[in-house]
């Protein structure tokens, strides 16, 4: 049987390692597409290559850019793909209020470009499309629960951005008969996510305290709530949505949600210690309370380890994201594997080990 080719925008980021990864496994020919960057910028996808049973012929790394039509089409148009993953995109919330016209050429204009490429090359009949939406267009929400029929109401340049593609992504669709659709997805996390993201903030954050890299870790909003998810359950979802027959848009979210407080409660409770949160605003703090075993040389009853810094606030905030995936449960027969606990414990073993690796490094070199 013909195998299956697949291209990935976001190669080298979170979901793109996991996508290409499982694309992998289901045989595809997969494409990806990185940046040019003045350091190695592919450290979540160098595994891939370092398998002894190397799947390397059925994979490809390609420079290429979202600014770059010229690129995209070429890159469409080489490899004629049964799928396309659009996953690129300057995806850090606070980082697009300083870089606004940058994050909607990407996010906005990054999109209608890959679209634009698949149509003129006559792909319609061929390539499925798949677009990375967020639960970010929810924003200020207007229903406690959101589903695919909540109303949008996005708070960032990241936010309003991914609404044009979120748009023109449908509107392909319905004006071209493209196969396209938007996975809708609520936070996903992972060892793989980014180092400025909150989860992965704390999980490291902790880390280094308990090891004696840092004393103490700085945040911002302690009060936002997230649904989050595992990384791996959700690139899962993305494939399946090209696997069906018909073209739709899902919510892809575990239906509860935890503050950043709750988030920094549960990884401390993993390390076995126990935090307080005391005060109000910027004065709160997060103190240990007790130390299971007293493991921690480094740390005792009594240690600030949490305070509030308001360069982490952001101009508007979203307050609170809860998804409703009761559609891609009943259609796509989706349930997720991981739970937050697995996820703060898969994170914080990572995490552990690189702060001690660091910290080996830091002494004895
Ligand atoms: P990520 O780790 O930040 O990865 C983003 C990827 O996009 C990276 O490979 C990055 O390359 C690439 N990229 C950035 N700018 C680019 C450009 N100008 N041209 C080409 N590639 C570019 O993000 P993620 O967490 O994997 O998320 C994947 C997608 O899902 C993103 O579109 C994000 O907005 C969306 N999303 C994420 C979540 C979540 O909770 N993770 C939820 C909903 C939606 P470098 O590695 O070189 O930086
Ligand atoms: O982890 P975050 O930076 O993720 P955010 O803003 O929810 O965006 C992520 O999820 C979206 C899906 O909903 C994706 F579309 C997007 O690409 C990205 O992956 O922040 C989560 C919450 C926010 O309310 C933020 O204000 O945590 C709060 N927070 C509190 N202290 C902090 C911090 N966020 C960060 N990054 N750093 C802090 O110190």
């Amino acid at each position: 049987m013909k195998k299956k080719v697949a291209i990935i925008w976001g190669l080298t980021g979170q979901d793109g390692s996991y996508l290409a990864e499982l694309l992998l496994q289901k045989k595809y020919i997969v494409h990806g597409v990185k940046r040019r960057s003045s350091l190695i910028n592919t450290s979540r996808i160098d595994h891939i290559y370092q398998n002894p049973q190397s799947k390397i012929r059925n994979f490809f790394i390609h420079y290429g850019d979202l600014s770059d039509y010229g690129n995209i089409f070429k890159l469409i148009s080489d490899t004629k793909p049964d799928e396309v993953y659009n996953l690129a995109a300057q995806s850090h919330v606070d980082v697009s209020f300083q870089k606004p016209e940058y994050t909607a050429d990407i996010n906005a204009l990054g999109t209608l470009r890959i679209l634009e490429a698949i149509k003129n090359l006559n792909l319609a009949n061929k390539t499925k499309f798949y677009q990375a939406s967020t639960s970010e267009l929810y924003g200020l929400v207007k229903e406690k629960k959101q589903s695919e029929n909540t109303p949008f109401y996005p708070r960032s340049p990241y936010g309003v951005s991914k609404l044009f593609s979120y748009w023109i992504t449908v509107n392909y669709r319905e004006a071209y008969n493209l196969f396209a659709c938007n996975g809708i997805l609520f936070n996903h996390e992972s060892p793989r996510r980014g180092e400025t993201f909150v989860t992965r903030k704390i999980t490291r954050g902790l880390s280094d305290i308990i090891v004696g890299n840092i004393n103490c870790l700085y945040m911002g909003n302690l009060s936002a709530k997230r649904d989050w998810g595992h990384a791996k359950d959700y690139v899962r979802m993305q494939w399946l949505m090209l696997q069906q027959k018909k073209a739709k848009d899902y919510v892809i979210a575990t239906g509860r949600q935890y503050s950043i407080r709750d988030f920094i409660v549960k990884c401390c409770k993993h390390l076995g210690i126990q935090i307080t949160f005391n005060g109000s605003g910027l004065k709160e703090v997060g103190i240990v309370n007790n130390i299971k075993n007293n493991k921690y040389p480094h740390l005792k009853s009594g240690d600030i380890i949490i305070r509030v810094d308001k360069k982490y606030f952001r101009p508007s905030e979203v307050e609170t994201l809860l998804g409703d995936p009761s559609l891609a449960k009943k259609k796509l027969k989706w349930s997720p594997k991981y739970n937050i606990n697995d996820l703060v414990e898969e994170m914080m073993n990572s995490d552990l080990k690189a702060a001690e690796r660091d910290k080996f490094i830091k002494d004895n070199f």
